[in-house]
């Protein structure tokens, strides 16, 4: 860590993974295989970040490893267009009917500001609207922090964003239908767009209450605004068809990445083909990417979205998640200690709280000092969790129950060692 701090700030690529969140030095991984991650010690860790969601296969899944191994025989990187891309975006399309085109990129951050710009230019309106603690990337017009009060005006949420940048962005808090109702009382005719993670994955998982995502389809549609679905983390995490499928709410665009890449770096826009129509080079709104469709990427990412082709691995990872959520909250009864267990298939966070986690201000209140706690009593037992409450755990289809039942017995002597 030392070394890497000195050519690397914070010592890593991403902050999340320099263990701030949490204290203490992050292991350096040297090798990963199914459910597992190896360090440079040598000291094997169940894994339970996935690289933040991609690997839902568990790491180097037999399926995408042979895939790629056949595609480096072919081509790394193309510079034009292959068959492999259109493949992709058929495949996204069987899976998700409201993405009849898509565009490729090499991240979520790309996918959320190509959308952004795109719901502005088709609405010819500025202003966008987010849920405070949701995530987008970091675009600089979605790196804007709740003001003071309920759905204001945002301030920048980094130094080195202009507050002209997101003097367009709106904040409201997550699951408050009323201050959206109210901000589109106001501003609707402005509002070019609301995005939304519809579950919630940046502030530990929140899922979205009764009617909240049915709410906003109203409101923009009745507004002529849109609705952007950010499932980077959701798409084909949370079913087949992703959180639109769960819960019936069908957005004009949908942000994804993640799992679409399989482990490598690709990120996607896509939905209605008259607003998609409008992009370069069809139309005039312009967006590119040098690497976006790059076949070793695409590669990875159909091999992994042909390996969850029916309900089957769904229910799976429903059952584990399901097995995962009571395994810990019995632990907590057990010790008397409040945990609440925030959970929508396979993506779940513990939170220390006595009362429900529904939007970021009540996941900022949890005990944040515990989970540090035992965010390290796991690793101390072999288990990675994200080192951060407000990140989302993952399982993958290649976690065993014995993997599970280990989990379990670690978290239960984490926990009572941190209490
Ligand atoms: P990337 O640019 O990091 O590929 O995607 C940005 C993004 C967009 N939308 C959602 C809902 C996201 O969750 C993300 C990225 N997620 C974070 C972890 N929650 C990536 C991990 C990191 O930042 O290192």
């Amino acid at each position: 860590m030392e070394r890497a701090q000195r050519v690397m700030p914070g010592g890593v690529n991403s902050p999340v993974r320099s263990f701030r969140g949490v204290g203490g030095a992050p292991p350096f991984f040297a090798s990963a295989s199914g459910p597992y991650l190896v360090d440079l010690d040598g000291n094997r860790y169940l894994d339970m970040v996935l690289a933040y969601g991609p690997l839902i296969l568990g790491h180097l899944h037999r399926a995408v490893v042979e895939a790629l191994q056949g595609q480096l025989t072919r081509a790394e990187a193309l510079g034009g267009p292959s068959e492999l891309e259109v493949e992709l975006a058929e495949e996204v399309a069987r899976r998700m009917p409201a993405v009849e085109m898509l565009r490729l990129t090499s991240s979520g951050t790309e996918a959320a500001m190509g959308a952004v710009r795109l719901a502005r230019a088709a609405t010819r309106r500025d202003l966008i609207l987010k849920f405070d603690g949701c995530y987008h990337g970091h675009a600089d017009s979605l790196l804007a922090a709740a003001g003071s009060g309920v759905a204001t005006l945002a301030i920048p949420g980094s130094p080195g964003v202009p507050a002209g940048t997101v003097a367009d962005t709106l904040v409201a808090p997550f699951n408050d239908l009323e201050a959206v109702a109210e901000l589109f009382s106001r501003e609707g005719e402005r509002v070019a767009g609301v995005i939304v993670e519809p579950v919630a994955g940046n502030m530990g998982v929140v899922p979205p209450e009764p009617g909240f995502l049915e709410g906003l389809r109203e409101l923009t549609s009745g507004h002529g605004s849109l609705l952007i679905l950010d499932e980077v983390m959701t798409g084909f995490r949370v079913a087949l068809g992703g959180a639109q499928e769960r819960y019936g709410v069908s957005p004009d665009l949908t942000c994804l990445g993640k799992v679409i890449g399989g482990g490598l770096p690709v990120g996607a826009f896509g939905g209605r083909a008259d607003l998609m129509g409008q992009l370069a080079p069809a139309g005039p709104v312009y967006q590119a990417g040098t690497l976006s469709g790059n076949p070793l990427a695409v590669t990875a990412g159909l091999a992994t979205l042909r390996q969850l082709d029916s309900q089957l691995p769904y229910q799976r990872l429903e059952e584990m998640g399901a097995r995962l959520e009571e395994g810990m909250s019995a632990a907590a009864r057990k010790l008397g200690v409040p945990l609440r267990v925030n959970r929508v298939g396979s993506m779940l966070t513990f939170f220390f709280s006595e009362g429900p986690v529904r939007d970021y201000a009540c996941a900022r209140a949890s005990d944040l000092a515990r989970f540090s706690a035992v965010h390290r009593g796991l690793l101390e037992r072999g288990v990675f969790w994200p080192p951060s409450q407000f990140e989302a755990g993952f399982l993958s289809l290649a976690h065993t129950d014995q993997d599970l039942d280990r989990l379990l017995e670690a978290f239960s002597a984490a926990l009572s060692a941190a209490v």
